[in-house]
């Protein structure tokens, strides 16, 4: 579920204990003999299935090694504060008495508290000289928020603090202005600032007015007490009607299991407020809307449904439609264990765990975390040679629509939640193979820093076809496509978002996304035009998934440039043609000159090819060495033309692909708070595109994945990784002479005659024999722990302890 604060997050922790009642008949679940049930005292026991290794020893057990330990040639200067500079810096800021800042566990309202603290990135420019040459490491900044709710009008601000590490006297803050495009001293107002007594008791004030409608409709009720059966939540952002905060908020009946299906079971009434300013009194009840009737008022309301005017439809209720576990007929030999991938003689890569470093087949890169987009990765080279600097998620976009007011106004800004709080533990041998490498990443929240472990994973995998192949009526040969890829997997409310970089021998990458868990379902009533009838009152409501992505490439140093080349139907005569038309077709090439021509579409047909090439670099034929950008599979911008909800906080989300010049003061197409004041938001990405010249100049590439999401009943109980999957590939095109998949000794040659192989050249690749230890992927996932939290103000090391927030 995606409610629109965090504090219904804990409105949703609540439901569960009050459900918990019912959990025992999850619980009952071990007498099945398919669950492993930790036994006190003996750590793990398997029922029903045996662990003893078949047969005898012949051969050797396989020596699986894990990732090679290495020193990253440079510091990571990307990876995030140290544990004692976060320390350091909250302190500090602590000690600062213009800042005013309460502890968040014993702030209300109406104070001042910090919200973030994490690492400002370094300015390229400081960065490149660092990394590429001998230049010293950068100054280290922080990065922190503060949430100023001590007054009429609250806000958050950004703030720089620094140098680190923080210390009387040296170390100053100053608000954070810089890398946004609204100037107003980092400051945005905050429009979440009374969201408990929105949600403690605005809400059920107002659905205590008509408990005995809820009740008469679908014998539930929602007043803020332990047997409440219905959640009320609304959209996101708030609507923003000039000085207005509008809300639209709407009924869904609670969960009564484990399965967190609350997004799936809205039940069709929905009302309006007004909630602008502090004075939570003075907010007010707009109207009520229900099965395609508005009403003015409360009482209009009361009068039309007891006056017997209103058709009463049934809500949505939970049950097996929407509960994950194994059901139905089991397809046949489904319960033997299914193929493996396996790494016999262990990992091929080499990390640097700490600094968080990586090399694999001549590729290498850094990886940093952050609490708004999780994972970027930085420096990514090449053998050697740099492709792109940066490389990351923005923001994602979920815009919805439909005939009823939420669906209507929803368009969530993931990164508002962000995806770093929510990049949770992977489970092995699921989301990544079971032989991969995990790192940890860290966020900060409320004084504490939290570590989600094993939640960045590294592996290897042999894809289902070879990367080349050729038969000859006297030989076949075959190149394996082994690729690296790295992965993580944030789960920001109802969503789980899957995002790999995959790296490739012949020089390609590839950029990922992929989505499932629950859908936010819609009412069905009126949505005919936008959605499935997908369960009983449920439309299968449609949105569009935006996901921005940062490229910076740097193809043979910084100035770069982006080159169109179409294919283009064509009629000609040529020399050889006597004189006769020659329907055919050619090449128009030209170049993307300024940040005029900066935003555009994959072609008609992907007639268009688009590359970002190094004019002054040639390969040995005359041509610009470069990449080519291509969609990878279903790649796709925003369908809906100039947002009334959004108005111009996602200006990214309108296109393809766009190009601008980067500079530091333009390091993000977007702010984590757009969504707070979105005619006027902290950036506003169209104004990155002034007209600058595009010529040779290092440049960023802003690009889009998508997926038009229409869900079916497919989508129940939850939308599947397989068809919601949207990527973009990048290709080295003239980079090399020849293509570098010849390099690799993975490959075979069969020469073969007369009906018989006469020579199998494997060219040194492997061909031992070891005994693999196959474990099923269960056993493994006793050691799955969930988020591990140590305190920074008072900071207290030896004081760790385990708690997982989601929403
Ligand atoms: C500091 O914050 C408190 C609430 O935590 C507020 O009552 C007080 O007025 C604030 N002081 C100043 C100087 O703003
Ligand atoms: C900085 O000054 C504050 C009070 O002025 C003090 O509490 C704190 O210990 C000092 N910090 C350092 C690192 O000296
Ligand atoms: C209404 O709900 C209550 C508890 O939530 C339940 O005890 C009662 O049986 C329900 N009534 C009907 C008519 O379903
Ligand atoms: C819920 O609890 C309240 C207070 O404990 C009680 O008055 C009410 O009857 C209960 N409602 C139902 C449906 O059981
Ligand atoms: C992840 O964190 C855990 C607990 O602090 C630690 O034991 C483990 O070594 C860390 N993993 C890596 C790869 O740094
Ligand atoms: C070739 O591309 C240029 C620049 O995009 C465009 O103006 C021109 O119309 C194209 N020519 C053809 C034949 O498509
Ligand atoms: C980074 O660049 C911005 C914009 O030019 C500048 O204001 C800021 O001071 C730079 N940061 C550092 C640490 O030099
Ligand atoms: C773009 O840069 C190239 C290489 O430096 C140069 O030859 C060309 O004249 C420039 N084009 C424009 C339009 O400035
Ligand atoms: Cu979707």
């Amino acid at each position: 579920m995606k409610p629109a604060t965090t504090r219904s997050m804990k409105l949703l922790t609540a439901a569960f204990v009050v459900f918990g009642t019912l959990v025992p008949t999850v619980l009952g679940l071990p007498k099945t003999p398919w669950v492993q049930q930790r036994v006190k005292g003996h750590g793990r026991k398997v029922l029903g299935a045996s662990l003893e290794k078949r047969g005898q020893q012949t051969r050797d057990d396989c020596v699986v090694k894990s990732a090679l330990d290495i020193d990253a040639p440079k510091e990571n200067i990307w990876a995030g504060l140290t544990e004692q500079e976060a320390v350091g810096v909250v302190d500090w800021l602590f000690a600062q008495p213009e800042l005013n800042l309460t502890v968040s566990e014993d702030a209300g309202s109406w104070d001042n508290t910090l919200l973030l603290v994490e690492l400002m990135r370094p300015n390229k420019t400081d960065a490149l000289s660092y990394v590429d040459g001998s230049g010293s490491l950068p100054a280290r900044y922080a990065h922190a928020v503060i949430n100023h709710q001590a007054d009429e009008e609250p806000y958050y601000q950004d703030i720089l603090v620094g140098p680190l590490p923080a210390a009387n006297g040296t170390t100053t803050w100053a608000p954070l202005e810089y890398p946004f495009t609204r100037k107003t001293e980092g400051r945005v107002r905050n429009l979440d600032a009374d969201e408990d007594s929105l949600y403690d008791e605005f809400h059920f004030s107002v659905s205590a007015t008509i408990s005995d409608i809820t009740l008469d409709l679908w014998n539930a009720t929602a007043l803020g007490l332990e047997n409440d059966t219905l959640s009320i939540w609304g959209i996101d952002p708030v609507y923003q009607d000039g000085d207005r905060i509008l809300r639209w908020d709407t009924f869904w009946s609670n969960p009564t299991t484990i399965f967190d299906v609350g997004s799936m079971m809205p039940m069709g009434l929905f009302f309006m407020s007004d909630v602008t300013g502090r004075d939570t009194s003075k907010w007010t009840v707009e109207g009520w809307y229900y099965n395609g009737v508005f009403y003015d008022t409360t009482e209009e309301f009361r009068a039309a449904y007891w006056g017997g005017k209103v058709e009463k439809l049934d809500g949505n209720w939970d049950g097996p439609w929407a509960e994950t576990d194994q059901q139905g007929t089991i397809p046949p030999l489904d319960t033997m264990a299914p193929p493996v991938a396996s790494a016999p003689q262990g990992a091929r890569y080499s990390v640097d765990a700490e600094r968080k470093y990586v090399e694999w087949m001549g590729w290498s890169f850094y990886i940093g975390f952050d609490r708004d987009s999780g994972m970027a990765l930085y420096d990514i080279r090449h053998k050697g040679e740099r492709v792109l600097y940066e490389l990351g998620l923005q923001e994602a976009l979920a815009h919805y629509a439909g005939s009823d007011p939420t669906q209507s106004h929803t368009a969530y800004l993931d990164t508002y939640y962000g995806f770093g709080p929510f990049a949770f533990e992977l489970l092995k041998g699921f989301d990544c193979p079971s032989y991969a490498t995990y790192l940890n990443s860290s966020f900060y929240v409320s004084e504490t820093t939290h570590t989600h472990l094993n939640s960045i994973c590294l592996f290897e995998f042999d894809a289902d076809h070879p990367m080349a192949r050729h038969s000859s009526a006297e030989y076949v040969t075959a190149t394996k496509n082994v690729y690296f890829t790295v992965r993580s997997v944030s789960t920001v409310g109802n969503y789980d978002y899957m995002f790999s970089y995959s790296f490739f021998m012949d020089g390609s990458v590839a950029v990922e996304a992929r989505a499932s868990g629950y859908i936010q379902a819609a009412f069905y009533a009126k949505n005919h035009d936008y959605g499935f009838h997908i369960h009983d009152q449920l439309s299968g409501s449609m949105h569009d998934h935006v996901l921005n992505f940062k490229a910076d490439f740097d193809i043979l140093g910084t100035e770069n440039t982006v080159q169109l080349m179409e294919q283009v139907p064509h009629t000609t005569t040529y020399p050889w043609s006597k004189g006769k038309v020659f329907n055919t077709m050619k090449l128009n090439r030209s170049y993307v000159e300024n940040e005029d021509e900066g935003q555009f579409n994959w072609g008609y047909n992907n007639q268009k090819q688009i590359f970002v090439v190094n004019q002054d670099e040639n390969n040995k034929y005359g041509e610009h060495r470069g990449y080519r950008i291509l969609p990878y599979t279903g790649a796709s911008h925003l369908t809906v033309k100039d947002s009334s909800v959004l108005k111009n906080s996602a200006k990214w989300a309108e296109h393809d692909i766009m190009v601008s010049r980067r500079k530091d003061t333009e390091p993000r197409s977007t702010h984590t708070y757009n969504n707070q004041d979105t005619s006027n938001p902290p950036v506003d990405f169209s104004k990155f595109f002034d007209g600058e010249s595009l010529n040779q100049t290092d440049l960023v590439l802003w690009l889009n994945l998508g997926m038009h999401h229409v869900p079916h009943t497919g989508d129940l109980p939850t939308t599947v990784f397989t068809t919601a999957h949207s990527g973009i590939q990048f290709m080295p095109t003239n980079y090399f002479n020849v293509g570098q998949n010849v390099e690799t000794v993975n490959m075979v040659r069969v020469n073969y005659k007369d009906g018989d192989a006469t020579d199998v050249i494997n060219f040194g690749s492997y061909d031992g024999t070891c005994d693999l230890n196959y474990e099923p992927s269960f056993v493994d996932l006793w050691e799955y722990k969930g988020d591990v939290v140590v305190r920074k103000f008072p900071y207290s090391p030896d004081d760790l302890y385990y708690e997982t927030d989601s929403i």
